[in-house]
C-alpha cells in the first residue's frame, strides 16, 4: 500500500454526465439530479439523471460490443487481463484524487477512503486480470468415439447496481470478473454516490476498453435500475443493495427473460464472544466490526453476544471505546468516523435507536445526531438487548452496537442462526476446538475467529438465506459470469 499523501479537500469534479459507448452524453430527457456531501449538507454539483431511455441506449451499445466478430469479442483473454491491470495502474496513478473524491461524495474519512476503498479496488482488478486467461474449461472422456470438451463462455450483458456504503469497492467487484470473464457492461451507481464510478468509467476508456464493453448511467433505482433489471436484452443482473429491493430485482429478472441474478444483500450478523478470548482485542476488533465505516457495512456485527461472566467487563470496556471514538470532518486524518450518508439514513437509524429504548435495551452511550450541518451521529452502544427486539433482529446500518448476553455455547449458536440473514458471523475464542466448532456451526457465507472484517480480492464474500445469492471474489466470484458450454464432436474412433 502506498504512503498516504495528503488529501484534496475540494477535488475537482471532472466527469458528472452519463457514459455511454466510451463517450459522454446527456440524459436523454435532460434531467439532473444533486449529489450531497454529508459532511455539510450541501450540493456537490449536479449529475445526469439517466433513466428507461438512458438504459435502453447504454444496453444497445453493450450489446453491439459483444457481437460475434466485435473488438472485444476477438479480443485474447490475456489482453482482458492487461486492459484490466492497465486500469488498476490508473487507478494507482488517481488514487490519491479518488479517494478524496469518494470522501467528498460518501463522507468516510479519508484515510479509509485510501488504506481500505481505494486499495482493495486496487487489489480486486488485479486479482480479476490475473484470472482473464486461467479460467478455463475441460476435455472430458465421454462414452461413445466423440469429443466433449467445456468451454467458459461470457454471459453477455451484464446490469449491475451498486450501492453507497463502498462506491469504489463495489464497483471493483463488479467489473473485475464481468471484464476478465469477457462480458459487456451497463452500470448502475448508487445515487447517492456517483462520482468515483464516473470517473472510473473515463478511466476505462483510457485504458483502452473498446467502445460500448462498459456503460455507466447514474439514476435512480425504480427508474434507471428497475429498467435495467427488467430489459430483455440483459443476461444477467447483479445487485448489491437492501433485502426488500433484493426481492424486487429477483421478481423483475424472473417476470421479463430469466435472467441471471445475484444478490448481495442486508446483513444482522453475529459477533460471539467467549469468555475464553483476549478480551481486550475482542472488545477492539468487535468496536471495529460495528464501528467502521459508520456502521454502514453489510457485514456489521450488529449482535455482538457475550458470555455471561464477562458480560459486565465486556460492556464497561466497549463503552470506553466508542466514547473514545473520533467523529468528525472526514478529511481530518485524525477522524475515525465521518457522518452518516443522508438524512434518510440518520432518520431511521435514529427511529430504531429509540425502539430499542422503548423496548427496555440500556442506552449506555450515544443516541443523537451532532450537530446540525451534516448527518453525523454519536457512537452508540446498548446492553442488556434482548434477541426480539427490533434493534436485534433489524438491520441498522449505522453506529449502534448491541451487546447480548448468553450462558451456554449450544443455546448461543442456536440464537445467532435465528435470522432471516446469513451474511458474515465470528468468533472469539482461544479455544482451537471452540473455533472450529462454532465456525462450521454458524449459518454464515464468512465466519470470522479472532478477527473482523478482513476482506481478500482472493476470498469470497456472500450470503446464506435472505443475505443473497451467489459469492463476490476468488474463484467461486467468477462463476456468476461465465456460462459452461459443452461441445460434443463424433469422431472416427476414439482411444484411451
Ligand atoms: O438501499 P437500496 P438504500 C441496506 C441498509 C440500508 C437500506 C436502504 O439497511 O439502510 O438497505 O438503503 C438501487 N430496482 N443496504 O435505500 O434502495 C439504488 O438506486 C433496481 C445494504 O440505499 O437497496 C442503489 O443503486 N435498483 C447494502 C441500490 O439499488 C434499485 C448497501 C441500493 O439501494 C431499485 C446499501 C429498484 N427498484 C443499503 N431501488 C449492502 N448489502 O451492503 C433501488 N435500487
Amino acid at each position: 500500500m502506498s504512503t498516504l499523501p495528503a488529501p484534496d479537500r475540494q477535488p475537482e469534479v471532472r466527469y458528472n454526465k452519463i457514459f455511454i459507448n466510451n463517450e459522454w452524453v446527456d440524459s436523454v430527457s435532460g434531467k439532473t439530479f444533486e449529489t450531497i456531501n454529508p459532511a455539510t449538507g450541501e450540493v456537490i454539483c449536479e449529475v445526469a439523471e439517466g433513466d428507461k431511455a438512458d438504459i435502453d441506449k447504454a444496453v444497445a451499445a453493450a450489446k453491439e460490443a459483444f457481437k460475434l466478430g466485435s473488438p472485444w469479442r476477438r479480443m485474447d483473454a490475456a489482453e482482458r487481463g492487461n486492459l484490466l491491470n492497465k486500469l488498476a495502474d490508473l487507478i494507482e496513478r488517481d488514487q490519491q484524487y479518488l479517494a478524496s473524491l469518494e470522501t467528498l461524495d460518501n463522507g468516510k474519512p479519508y484515510t479509509a477512503s485510501f488504506q481500505a476503498d481505494v486499495d482493495l479496488s486496487i487489489k480486486s482488478y488485479r486479482y480479476n486480470a490475473g484470472w482473464a486467461n486461467k479460467n478455463h474449461g475441460k476435455v472430458i472422456p465421454i462414452s461413445g468415439d466423440y469429443f466433449c470438451y467445456t468451454r467458459h463462455e461470457p454471459v453477455g450483458v451484464c446490469g449491475q447496481i451498486i450501492p453507497w456504503n463502498f462506491p469504489l469497492l463495489m464497483q471493483a467487484w463488479k467489473l473485475g470478473p464481468a471484464l476478465a470473464m469477457g462480458n459487456v457492461i451497463v452500470m448502475k451507481p448508487a445515487e447517492q454516490t456517483p462520482l468515483t464510478a464516473l470517473h472510473v468509467a473515463e478511466l476505462t476508456k483510457e485504458a483502452g476498453f473498446p467502445d460500448g464493453v462498459i456503460n455507466m448511467v447514474s439514476g435512480f433505482g425504480p427508474t434507471a435500475g428497475a429498467a435495467l433489471t427488467v430489459h430483455p436484452d440483459v443476461d444477467k443482473v447483479a445487485f448489491t443493495g437492501s433485502t426488500e429491493v433484493g426481492q424486487l430485482v429477483a421478481q423483475d429478472a424472473a417476470k421479463s427473460n430469466l435472467k441471471r441474478v445475484t444478490l448481495e444483500l442486508g446483513g444482522k450478523s453475529p459477533n460471539i464472544i467467549l469468555a475464553d478470548c483476549d478480551i481486550e482485542h475482542a472488545v477492539e476488533t468487535s468496536h471495529m466490526g460495528l464501528f467502521f465505516n459508520m456502521g454502514q457495512c453489510c457485514c456489521a456485527g450488529s449482535r455482538t453476544f457475550v458470555e455471561d461472566s464477562i458480560y459486565d467487563q465486556f460492556v464497561e470496556a466497549s463503552v470506553k471505546r466508542a466514547k473514545q471514538r473520533v467523529v468528525g470532518d472526514p478529511f481530518d486524518l485524525a477522524s475515525e468516523s465521518g457522518p452518516q450518508i443522508d438524512k434518510e439514513q440518520l432518520d431511521k437509524i435514529i427511529s430504531l435507536i429509540q425502539s430499542g429504548q422503548r423496548e427496555g435495551a440500556k442506552l449506555c452511550t450515544g443516541g443523537s445526531q451532532i450537530g446540525d450541518k451534516g448527518f453525523f451521529l454519536e457512537p452508540t452502544v446498548f446492553s442488556e438487548v434482548q434477541d426480539n427486539m427490533q434493534i436485534a433482529t433489524e438491520e441498522i446500518f449505522g453506529p449502534v452496537q448491541q451487546l447480548i448476553r448468553f450462558k451456554k455455547a449450544d443455546e448461543v449458536i442456536e440464537r445467532a442462526n435465528n435470522s432471516m440473514y446469513g451474511l458474515a458471523a465470528a468468533v472469539f475464542t482461544q479455544n482451537i476446538d471452540k473455533a472450529v466448532y462454532f465456525s462450521n456451526s454458524l449459518r454464515a457465507g464468512t465466519v470470522w475467529v479472532n478477527c473482523y472484517n478482513v476482506f481478500d480480492a482472493a476470498s469470497p464474500f456472500g450470503g446464506y438465506k435472505m443475505s443473497g445469492h451467489g459469492r463476490e471474489n476468488g474463484e467461486y466470484g467468477l462463476q456468476n459470469y461465465y456460462e459452461v458450454k459443452s461441445v460434443i464432436t463424433k469422431i472416427p474412433q476414439k482411444n484411451s
